[in-house]
């Protein structure tokens, strides 16, 4: 049986975060194995307040699972401090922890910050250069590059920037841009715009799910460019048919994926 980790903050509404990557892992026919950074107090309408973990028994739950069970891919989203970012770094390069996909969480689609000040200068400079794949959205492409990025030029731009920081490919998830939902790819070798219908509506953690389903894939053995695709599509799909449990935004519709 093939295993991917998430290393993430915890939603209780299981919208996103770590709960919405084990119902994408699952969905890929893959073992999920998931290792809280953060507890939140949210709902449907937004993030309340965050509360980390202890960073010693942070650390001891990573080696107690690492000293068992070596994961085929390893996805990280909100892992909010710089400590816990140079932990997960030590312990991937500790382990040679294959097939890891990054996705820089700052923000919650609401505005609440996820990350500690300064914790993306530390991911920047320790865990991008290990990645696989990296899932910045625009705003995170941003922050990192320092590029503000308005239309499909300005992510090449800073697509270009992100892979020289050293992940072996980048997508941009460009879900915010005005008009068009386009994705850029990058990697050594291609450059892709991937382009889907945008569908209206307020969507709560479709960047989660979508660096989790880059995770099942490679642990699968797709090409991260592969992966890109077949994960968009994924994601376009759960998008289409997200419903409503809440006063607040849409919960997608994640449903068992054959690939
Ligand atoms: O979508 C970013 C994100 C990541 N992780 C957790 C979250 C959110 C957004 O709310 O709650 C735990």
């Amino acid at each position: 049986m093939k295993t991917a980790l998430t290393i993430a903050g915890s939603d209780p509404v299981g919208g996103a975060g770590l709960q919405a990557d084990l119902k994408v892992f699952q969905s890929f026919g893959i073992h999920g194995l998931s290792l809280p950074s953060a507890l939140t107090a949210q709902n449907t309408t937004g993030v309340d307040s965050i509360y980390p973990v202890e960073e010693d028994f942070f650390i001891r739950q990573l080696d107690v699972l690492l000293d068992d069970i070596r994961p085929d891919a390893v996805k990280t989203g909100m892992l909010y401090s710089k400590r816990l970012v140079k932990e997960v770094f030590e312990k991937i390069t500790e382990y040679s922890l294959p097939n890891l996909v990054v996705d820089p969480v700052t923000m919650s689609s609401s505005g609440k910050s996820l990350a500690e000040d300064k914790a993306l200068d530390t991911l920047r400079e320790t865990l991008l250069p290990l990645a696989k794949i990296i899932t910045p959205n625009i705003y995170e492409a941003w922050l990192l590059t320092g590029i503000r990025i308005e239309n499909v030029a300005d992510m090449k731009k800073a697509a270009q920037a992100l892979k020289e920081m050293g992940p072996e490919s980048v997508v941009i998830t460009g879900g915010h841009l005005d008009g068009i939902a386009v994705d850029l790819f990058l990697d050594n070798r291609t450059l892709q715009r991937m382009e889907s219908p945008k569908i209206k509506g307020e969507y709560h953690g479709t960047g989660c799910a979508f660096s989790a389903a880059l995770a099942a894939l490679l642990a699968k053995g797709c090409s991260p460019l592969e992966a890109a695709k077949k994960a968009k599509d994924f994601i376009n799909k759960a998008i289409k048919y997200a419903y409503h449990i809440g006063k607040g935004m849409g919960i997608l519709k994640v449903t068992p994926h054959n690939s």
